[in-house]
C-alpha cells in the first residue's frame, strides 16, 4: 500500500512526536512510525529534568498544560560530598533561570494526545522499517503493519528520530558518518519507589563507594540511582542492598537518610557519550538519540532532542514557506555547536561526580577540590548552573 506525506518520521520518542506536533502547527502534514505499542511508549521510564527552554517550548505550544499542574519547578541541586550539602542556587546565578521536574513519558503522553486530537497519523507497532532514495528529491519509507501487510510512504523529507538502536543512521552508508564515542567504566542502577520525597530538590553525590542521586517524581513515587558496575545484574541488587548502599553514600554528618519505600522499579543502565557527524544525509535528517547520546549526569538526554527538532522544526518550515534551505542546509552544522557543549558538561558533570575502577587516590582528591572549587566559587557555580538549566537554543 503506497501513500505521501510531506516529512516522514521514524520514532516516537520525544523527538519524533514534537517533530511532528511543531509541523502540524505551521500546516505541514507527517507520518511517525514506531515500532513499539503506544502503551510501551507511554510507559518508558527514562528522563526527569526539563530544561527552562523545554518547558518554555511545551507551554509555548499548547503542549505544557500538564507539564505545569503536575511538574516541580526546581531552583537548585545539591551538591554531597564529604558527608555536606553546598547548594546550587539556579535563579541567583542565571537571572532567574530554573528547570522541572516532570518525568519523560508524561511528556510522551501529552504529546501522543496532542497528536492524536488534532488527527495526528502515528502508526505504532510498525516493523521492518527502511529508508530509500534520501538523496533523491523524493525519498520513500518502507515498513510493515502491525499485520504484516508492507507499505511505502513517498515523502519529501525523511527524519531519522529512532534513537540509538534505531535504523535510520545505520541506513547512512559506511564512509559518509564520523561517530565520536566514549564509554564509561560505570554504569547507573535506577529506581522508582513509593516514597514521600527524600528531599526538596536534587542530590548528587561523590562518596568513596561511588556517586549517589536522589531525585523525584511525584509527592510518592521516588526516583534515585546509584553508580554501580554496567554489568552487573538488577537480581544482584535486594532491596535491602540498594537502601544500605543509598544510607552510606548519602551519609552526612547529621545523619540524614533517604525515604525509604517499595522498590517496584529497577533497571541498569550503561553510560556512554556519542556523537555523529554530519546528522544529516541528502534528504534524511537526524535528531536526538539516533544521532547522539549523552550520559545522564547532565540531565541532557530529553533537552537535547528536544533542541534539535526545534531547530529541525524551523528549517522544514522555512522550506515549505519560502522555498529557502538556508537553515535546513545549516542544520547539522548548527545542531552540533550546541551538541558539544552539551557533550562536554554531561563528561564534566560525570567524571567529577563518579569513582574510577581502581580508586585511583590523586584522582579521586582532585574530584572533591572541584566540587570545593564549585561550590566555594560563584564563577564556577554559575558556569555549572547555566548549563543545567540550559544554554540558549541555536
Ligand atoms: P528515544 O529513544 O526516546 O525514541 C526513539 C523511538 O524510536 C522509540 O520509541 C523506539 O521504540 C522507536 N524506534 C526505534 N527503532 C525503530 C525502528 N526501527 N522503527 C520504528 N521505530 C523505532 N536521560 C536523562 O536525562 N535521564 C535518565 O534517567 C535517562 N535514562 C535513560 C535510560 C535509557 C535506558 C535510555 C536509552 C536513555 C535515557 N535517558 C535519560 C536519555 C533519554 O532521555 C533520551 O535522551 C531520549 O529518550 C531521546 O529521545 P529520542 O531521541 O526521541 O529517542
Ligand atoms: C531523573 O530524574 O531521572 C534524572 C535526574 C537528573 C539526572 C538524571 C536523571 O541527572
Amino acid at each position: 500500500m503506497n501513500s505521501r506525506t510531506q516529512v516522514g518520521i521514524v520514532g516516537a520518542g520525544p523527538a519524533g512526536l514534537l517533530l511532528s506536533h511543531l509541523l502540524h502547527r505551521a500546516g505541514i502534514d507527517s507520518v511517525v512510525l514506531e515500532s513499539r505499542s503506544r502503551d510501551d511508549v507511554e510507559g518508558t521510564i527514562r528522563a526527569g529534568v526539563l530544561e527552562q527552554g523545554t518547558v518554555d517550548l511545551l507551554k509555548a505550544t499548547g503542549v505544557g498544560e500538564r507539564l505545569q499542574q503536575e511538574g516541580f519547578r526546581h531552583e537548585g541541586i545539591y551538591l554531597r560530598f564529604d558527608g555536606e550539602d553546598h547548594r546550587i542556587d539556579f535563579p541567583a546565578l542565571t537571572n532567574g533561570k530554573a528547570v522541572t521536574v516532570y518525568a519523560q513519558h508524561e511528556v510522551i503522553k501529552d504529546l501522543v494526545k496532542a497528536r492524536i486530537d488534532s488527527g495526528g497519523d502515528i502508526r505504532f507497532q510498525v516493523s521492518s522499517v527502511t529508508v530509500h532514495d534520501v538523496q533523491s528529491e523524493q525519498p520513500s519509507i518502507r515498513y510493515r503493519d502491525e499485520s504484516g501487510t508492507s507499505h511505502e510512504i513517498s515523502c519529501d523529507f525523511v527524519a531519522g528520530c529512532d534513537g540509538t538502536q534505531g535504523a535510520c543512521r545505520p541506513s547512512i552508508p559506511a564512509g559518509v558518518l564520523t561517530a565520536y564515542e566514549k564509554i564509561y567504566p560505570f554504569g547507573w542502577l535506577g529506581i522508582l519507589c513509593e516514597a514521600p520525597p527524600s528531599y526538596d530538590e536534587l542530590i548528587y553525590a561523590l562518596h568513596d563507594r561511588g556517586f549517589a542521586l536522589v531525585s523525584t517524581r511525584s509527592p510518592t513515587v521516588q526516583r534515585m540511582y546509584c553508580q554501580v558496575d554496567p554489568a552487573d545484574r538488577v537480581d544482584n541488587w535486594s532491596d535491602d542492598r540498594i537502601w544500605k548502599e543509598f544510607r552510606l553514600r548519602l551519609a552526612t554528618a547529621d545523619g540524614w537518610a533517604p525515604k525509604e519505600g517499595r522498590i517496584f522499579h529497577k533497571v541498569i543502565v550503561g553510560m556512554r557519550s556519542f556523537v555523529t557527524e554530519p546528522m544529516q544525509f541528502g534528504r534524511l535528517f537526524l535528531a536526538g538519540d539516533a544521532a547522539h547520546v549523552v550520559p545522564p549526569t547532565g540531565a541532557k538526554g530529553l533537552n537535547l532532542a528536544v533542541a534539535d527538532v526545534r531547530l529541525l522544526g524551523e528549517a522544514l518550515i522555512e522550506h515549505y514557506r519560502t522555498g529557502r534551505n538556508e537553515t535546513l542546509d545549516a542544520y547539522s552544522a548548527t545542531a552540533l555547536k550546541r551538541i558539544w557543549k552539551a557533550q562536554r558538561f554531561s563528561w564534566w558533570m560525570t567524571s567529577m561526580l563518579h569513582r574510577f575502577p581502581g580508586g585511583d587516590a590523586f584522582q579521586y582528591r582532585v574530584q572533591l577540590a572541584e566540587l570545593e572549587y564549585v561550590t566555594g566559587s560563584t564563577v564556577a557555580a554559575a558556569a555549572l548552573a547555566e548549563n543545567y538549566v540550559g544554554l540558549p537554543f541555536q
